[in-house]
């Protein structure tokens, strides 16, 4: 247990007063809210790319993470070390599941058949560290967007041949995702997008994407993978415009294609900060839906208009996020995943533990927040209280598609000008700090 992070052993969870590092204060996995432990309700899982990959760089300055196990090669068996040390690193971590693209975990090989035998070498040992730890694949994914074929687009591709090695990679990925018993399967579409509408035919290119969908669809019942397919909406980066753009533009082109019974949504806080959205308006959107199944748990930075993929610190927004979760009675096949990476200054082995433990500090105390929030019942109250007028017999009418514009008009010239209540929008937020501060 002690090869690869020598340094740093299983964390405990202590309690809140403890001024320890390198342990929980919250997150105490098997403490019962509303009817079940913490580690269901929360599902954490570490992304295998981030964790064991991000090499830290940024444009301006090369990677400076340190990664003793790592020897920099390309090999199958480097990349069969790099497991056994994301494993040791989930088990010291309590993070019960995991989520890869197929090539974070193994090299691309020559052509596709080297590359699927690469893959499978990193499945087995996969599998064999499963079997040893009890851990568990959240989601698996192919990664169309790293390889300069893909330049311009995959399922997009304005080239047929490259479509092609799209579809390939995707199967192979469906095939390793469901071997490991994965409980989903992501598409983000990386480079599915454009740069510029001269030379992009985009009602073409999206027909193409949902032939691509269908098509994963179909495989999917072929070799019998009972795991969700979840698409993840981000706005612009890689491309200036992805057509996955938002939750609202996803569910409209699932509904448009024939696909919206087939898939759910990843929602990451950082692509929806991107978008121009609330975290918590695109987690209600997707759940209005019936769509909300995972959530990819980062933050974006106020100051900067990128993918910073910072790790989740903050109550508040975990509050708000855990409350949409609970709100829908939890997850089934989602969870939290750390699609997060440290800052390019921490690259020490040991600042992997301290970024995961604040993001699970942070999402426990948020979950309890959100409990204690919804056990209160003021903002429900409130709300009720809010709608109240359509709990009237008209109210029920309009709802149920009885009433016109003639019943409208008679209605409104019979009461005159309505009375308007206030929003007390700041005396919300007080009560919701509340919660928080505690
Ligand atoms: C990148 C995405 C990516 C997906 C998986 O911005 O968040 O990491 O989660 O392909
Ligand atoms: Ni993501
Ligand atoms: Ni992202």
């Amino acid at each position: 247990m002690t090869e690869f992070f020598p340094e740093v052993g299983v964390i405990p969870f202590v309690g809140s007063t403890s001024k320890d590092e390198l342990v929980f204060r919250r997150y105490d996995r098997d403490k019962v809210v509303e009817g079940r432990p913490m580690h269901e309700h929360l599902r954490f899982a570490c992304a295998y790319w981030h964790t064991m990959r991000n090499p830290l760089a940024d444009p301006f300055g090369v990677g400076t993470a340190l990664m003793p196990w790592d020897d920099g090669s390309d090999s199958v068996e480097n990349a069969r070390t790099r497991v056994r040390a994301f494993f040791e690193f989930m088990e010291k971590c309590s993070l019960d599941h995991y989520c890869f693209h197929d090539r974070d975990v193994a090299p691309e090989g020559a052509d596709i058949a080297e590359s699927e035998r690469n893959l499978d070498s990193v499945v087995e040992e996969l599998a064999a560290q499963q079997d040893r730890t009890g851990k568990k694949l959240l989601w698996g994914t192919a990664c169309l967007f790293i390889h300069p074929r893909y330049m311009h687009g995959a399922a997009t591709s304005c080239l047929l041949d490259v479509y092609a090695h799209a579809g390939a990679q995707v199967r192979k990925a469906m095939d390793v995702t469901h071997q490991l018993g994965g409980s989903g399967y992501v598409f983000w579409g990386g480079r599915e997008g454009y740069t510029t509408l001269l030379n992009t035919d985009m009602k073409r290119e999206l027909d193409h994407l949902a032939r691509f969908l269908h098509m994963a669809v179909e495989y999917k019942h072929k070799i019998g993978f009972k795991g969700d397919f979840f698409i993840e909406p981000k706005p612009k980066e890689p491309t200036t415009h992805q057509y996955d753009s938002d939750a609202a533009a996803c569910l409209n082109f699932l509904r448009e294609h024939d696909l919206i019974d087939h898939f759910k949504l990843n929602i990451e806080t950082n692509h929806a900060e991107l978008a121009g959205n609330t975290m918590r308006h695109e987690l209600q959107v997707a759940s209005a839906a019936g769509a909300l199944g995972s959530i990819d748990a980062n933050m974006g930075n106020a100051n900067l208009g990128w993918d910073t993929d910072c790790f989740p610190g903050n109550l508040y927004l975990a509050t708000e996020i855990m409350l949409e979760v609970l709100a829908m009675g939890g997850f089934t096949t989602g969870g939290l995943n750390f699609d997060a990476k440290r800052r390019r200054e921490s690259f020490e082995p040991v600042d992997l533990f301290h970024a995961h433990i604040l993001g699970m500090d942070t999402f426990a105390a948020g979950l309890e927040a959100a409990s204690a929030i919804r056990e209160d019942g003021s903002f429900e109250d409130f709300i009720t209280e809010r709608y109240a007028s359509w709990d009237s017999d008209l109210g029920r009418r309009i709802e149920a598609g009885e009433v016109t514009l003639d019943d409208l008009h008679a209605h409104a010239s019979d009461i005159g000008e309505p009375g308007i209540p206030s929003g007390r929008q700041e005396r919300l937020e007080a009560i919701m700090n509340r919660f928080i501060i505690g």
